[in-house]
């Protein structure tokens, strides 16, 4: 650091002081650091919070608001910005839509070929957003990272990528989360209103869609200031944060306290009770956890479906106008038992146009699915299909309702009913298969497809789903061993949480609102968790030695995180009996952090009860990881 610039940080920390004595007499001091989107908001912003702040933001010397631009300006010009503002108590901070915008590798000038190179790529936007969120730190005020608004199609002008800003947003996420600094979603209220608030084929906002961005940003400041400020200790193990847990444990029906967890002994978690197991004896004891979990928790689809055939009809691939690196195509599995249509259902395939083989994800949607152009058009969180083939991976996409509708069965459209009508009403038996014995039956139809199609690496088939659909991905793996990597994204109870903690969603609840995801006998465990001849531990220790990750969400004490994390911890045992190292600290890693050894990874991000695109980058960094390693 030169002297000037440590003189300044020592003429911030000083003046810090002196406001920190005035404070009851003073508005507080909030600082903008954005680019032409936050230039247009800010005058909202002044007037909405006139009453609680000064609000302020970088001016140039003729007396016009400066753009910060993308990080690289950021990081040269931070220190000017944040001396010329002064002691602030709160900084909203975006940085993204400048670095992901095209740029001639030459003159640096802006460009509209989508081949140049972008502003800052990827790792740069990275590394600077790093260096200015540790400047930010220096400040003490308190900080919220703003997402960048959606590039709408149209090919604007200079050229930005339409699934740019949720991959920058999910970088930023990364770099942010371990910092315990807060992050205010602009991007999906925006793109949810875009039509409204945007200018047409532009990145900036006509002016009631600024004044709804204020609206936001005005909304955050006031909870923001209002709050205790939170010291977010970087590097602390994850513990439920107090003033949740209380909030929760007011409305008393369950339980979010550790200490009010029960004591418990899990089964062995090679189910061996207490003899030795070798790698060669796993297998028995392998199958035999498989069909307890298929007899008491999950349900077992009919025998006879095994006899079926799956067979592919599959729409023209074409080239997304929007997005060319993607090509989409409709494919419908066609299930026939006995040379007769039994069953078929509708997926999605996204898959890079480059020569393959490609690895592939499938993610279980257990929400409506949008068609494949607006799934490309206006990119969610959720499904950020242009991150995913950024990277390299096609995308098969199937919603669950199409395979068994999410609720009681009754007489319904789905492959149980289909069964029960060829193969006789089995309804009534204690293991008759739940929703998520369909659904994963469901994604091992499209694995079907994906491991005959020659762009596709067979061996390298992984399978995600959120909630509900996590739980669905793990006892897809576990019965399937095709896919490679299972990935739970707060899948929580009947999922990757220990039923026996009690923490949070219990069996007894879960039987009680959701009885159709699970076999009827399941229900018999309700409030005798302790019963159950397994635990959720065990379903991880199926997946051994293949890959795994769980991803909790610090909010989502429902899912119960600790719960989802020491399952992995306690299906140690079977990696290590078939050679692999696994994640086994007792204590969490901290908020935000992503731990991964061997085929494990684990993180729990700050938020609540989503599956985001910085849960989705974490997946990505481990998978290619795992693929690259094989
Ligand atoms: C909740 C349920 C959870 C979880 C979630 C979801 O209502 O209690 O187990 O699966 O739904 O799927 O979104």
């Amino acid at each position: 650091m030169n002297k000037t610039i440590c003189l300044a940080l020592f003429l911030i920390g000083q003046a810090g002081i002196v406001w920190a004595t005035q404070e009851s007499e003073n508005k507080s001091k909030i600082l903008i650091l954005g680019d032409s989107i936050s230039i247009a908001y800010t005058p909202f912003v002044k007037q909405q919070l006139v009453d609680v702040a000064d609000v302020s933001r970088p001016i140039l010397k003729n007396g016009r608001d400066e753009n910060c631009d993308g990080t690289t300006k950021g990081v040269k010009n931070l220190d000017q910005w944040l001396i010329e503002a002064g002691p602030v108590d709160l900084i909203f901070f975006n940085f993204g839509l400048h670095d992901l915008k095209r740029n001639n590798p030459d003159t640096k000038a802006n460009s509209n070929n989508p081949a140049d190179p972008r502003q800052a790529e990827p790792e740069v936007y990275r590394e600077q957003l790093s260096k200015i969120v540790s400047r930010l730190k220096q400040t003490g005020a308190r900080l919220v990272f703003v997402t960048t608004t959606p590039v709408p199609k149209g090919g604007v002008k200079p050229w930005r990528d339409v699934g740019g800003p949720l991959h920058y947003n999910a970088i930023a996420r990364m770099v942010v989360d371990s910092q315990g600094i807060e992050v205010l979603d602009l991007y999906t209220p925006a793109l949810q209103n875009l039509a409204e608030w945007q200018q047409p084929v532009n990145v900036h906002f006509n002016n009631e869609g600024s004044e709804e961005l204020a609206k936001l940003v005005s909304a955050r400041a006031r909870e923001s200031l209002g709050r205790e400020k939170t010291t977010g200790e970087p590097g602390r193990s994850w513990t439920a944060d107090a003033g949740l847990v209380e909030r929760l444990s007011q409305k008393g029906e369950f339980n979010y306290l550790e200490s009010e967890t029960p004591d418990y002994d899990l089964p062995d978690v090679f189910g061996s009770s207490g003899q030795p197991v070798t790698a060669d004896s796993w297998p028995a004891d392998r199958a035999k956890i498989l069909n307890l979990f298929s007899s008491q928790m999950y349900g077992r689809a009919p025998a006879l479906l095994g006899k079926a055939t799956t067979r592919f009809e599959s729409g023209p691939a074409t080239a997304s106008d929007v997005d060319p690196r993607i090509k989409t195509s409709s494919v419908r599995a066609i299930i026939e038992h006995d040379g007769q249509e039994l069953f078929q259902f509708p997926f999605l395939l996204f898959q890079p146009v480059s020569d393959g083989p490609h690895p592939a994800i499938i993610l279980i949607h257990n929400r409506e699915l949008p068609n494949a152009n607006e799934t490309i058009e206006k990119p969610s969180g959720f499904l950020p299909v242009s991150m995913l083939i950024e990277q390299g991976f096609s995308v098969a996409v199937f919603y669950t309702s199409d395979v068994e509708p999410d609720r009681a069965e009754v007489n319904g459209a789905g492959i149980r009913a289909a069964c029960d009508q060829a193969f006789g009403d089995r309804r009534e038996r204690p293991d008759h298969w739940g929703c998520l014995t369909a659904w994963a039956w469901g994604a091992s139809r499209v694995a079907d497809y994906l491991t005959s199609d020659k762009s596709i690496n067979a061996n390298q088939i992984a399978v995600i789903g959120h909630s509900r659909g996590g739980k669905t991905a793990l006892w897809a793996a576990a019965q399937d061993t095709r896919f490679a990597v299972a990935i739970s994204n707060e899948s929580g109870c009947g999922g990757a949480a220990l039923s026996r903690r009690k923490y949070g969603e219990t069996i007894g609840r879960i039987t009680t609102s959701f009885p159709f995801w699970f076999a009827p006998r399941c229900s018999n465990y309700a409030n005798l968790e302790q019963d159950l001849p397994f635990d959720q531990h065990q379903l991880i220790g199926l997946l051994a030695p293949r890959g795994v990750c769980i991803g909790s969400a610090s909010e989502d004490l429902w899912a119960d995180p600790h719960g989802e994390y020491l399952s992995m911890v306690h299906a140690a045992p079977v990696y290590k009996l078939l050679g692999k190292p696994s994640i086994s600290r007792q204590e969490m890693p901290p908020p935000g952090e992503q731990v991964m050894v061997g085929p494990t990874s684990y993180h729990v991000r700050p938020g609540s009860h989503d599956l985001t695109e910085g849960d989705w980058l974490r997946y990505l960094i481990f998978l290619r990881q795992q693929f690259q390693s094989n």
